[in-house]
């Protein structure tokens, strides 16, 4: 069939190799980001190894104690974070860490011996699916430190950064295969993990996010919290008028925004009586994940502005999150602008 490239054509380029040959495209860059994301992928292939043997590897189920968020720890969330913790708190560019399970930064190493990056994650997002074989996912985000802040608490100040400021992003969503998507800023490009050789292939470059998409996800029990903008347009998308939207909710963000990312449509995560300020995280949640979002086409907002200018305040804040294709975000926007 012309114009149609055979499988068996096309090159087989790894995670590793494409991270290379982005930096070799921009001189400027340095390969420390490329160790870095490195790191990242290494973290991201053992967590796969934990989540595909869950059942047998008997880490399923509770720890026993909460997080910082106030949620039940999973066995499983503690691996996923011990795994990131080890796997990048030996690379010597790496500063800072900070987890959705910790309450402080991991301080490694001061930017004056090396210490360059900041990584944001939340080592193993939608932590309630675990046990029931729903797709989970890790979520990073990547700054650079300011070498010239070393006063006290200069480790929290250096991570209170507005996602603008991202040197990189992206998320492992693990699901009926294990798929990465990262940005730099050019681009969103999005990798399948090979189990038989354990590397992710490049599956698609530059992706590009629908510009429309009749599908909305959100946790419809908390519609009553809703602003009454949200539950109007939410009362639009089952009219007529409106033309036939679906409905699609995993509860896992990472599964939720791929599904958005390839296939269109709109990811809302209000205010609600039980989270006045929204329940997903600016750091490791939405910048990240809005970073991807904006590179291919999308739009990210807390419902009133750019979720990437959002000033943080401190490490584990949260936010309303409105995110996805460019048509539809704007149109929940029209929405919430009667109010
Ligand atoms: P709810 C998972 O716990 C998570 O942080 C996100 O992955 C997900 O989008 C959201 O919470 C689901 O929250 O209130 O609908 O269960």
């Amino acid at each position: 069939m012309s114009g149609v490239t055979p499988i068996m054509s096309r090159p087989i380029v790894t995670l590793t190799q494409h991270i290379h040959e982005q930096q070799r495209r921009f001189p400027v860059a340095t390969g420390d980001l490329s160790w870095l994301l490195s790191g990242v992928a290494l973290a991201t292939r053992i967590i796969e190894s934990y989540v595909r043997r869950a059942g047998i590897a008997e880490v399923l189920g509770e720890v026993g104690t909460d997080n910082v968020q106030g949620e039940r720890v999973q066995k499983l969330d503690l691996l996923a974070n011990e795994t990131i913790l080890r796997c990048l708190g030996y690379r010597e560019i790496v500063g800072i860490l900070v987890s959705e399970e910790d309450e402080e930064p991991t301080l490694v190493m001061q930017p004056s011996d090396g210490g360059k990056y900041i990584v944001l994650f939340d080592p193993l997002d939608g932590s309630s699916n675990i046990d029931v074989n729903v797709s989970i996912g890790t979520i990073f985000s990547i700054l650079r430190c300011d070498e010239n802040d070393q006063g006290p608490d200069s480790a929290v100040r250096n991570c209170l950064q507005p996602g603008v400021r991202q040197v990189a992003a992206g998320y492992v969503v693990y699901g009926s295969s294990t798929v990465m998507a990262y940005t730099t800023g050019e681009g969103v490009h999005m990798f399948t993990l090979e189990p038989s050789i354990g590397a992710f292939v490049l599956q698609s470059e530059n992706v590009r996010m629908p510009e429309s998409g009749k599908t909305y996800s959100v946790n419809e029990a908390y519609r009553d919290s809703f602003s009454r903008g949200v539950q109007d347009y939410l009362a639009w998308t089952k009219t007529k008028e409106a033309g036939g939207y679906g409905s699609r909710y995993i509860g896992s963000l990472v599964a939720d925004f791929h599904r958005t990312l390839l296939k269109g449509g709109v990811f809302l995560y209000p205010a609600t009586a039980k989270n006045p300020s929204g329940k997903l995280r600016l750091l490791y949640e939405a910048n990240p994940i809005a970073f991807l979002a904006e590179q291919a086409g999308g739009v990210a907002t807390d419902f009133s502005g750019r979720i990437m200018e959002k000033k943080p305040d401190s490490l584990h804040v949260r936010t309303p999150l409105l995110i996805g294709s460019k048509n539809e975000v704007e149109r929940v926007m029209e929405f919430v602008g009667r109010e």
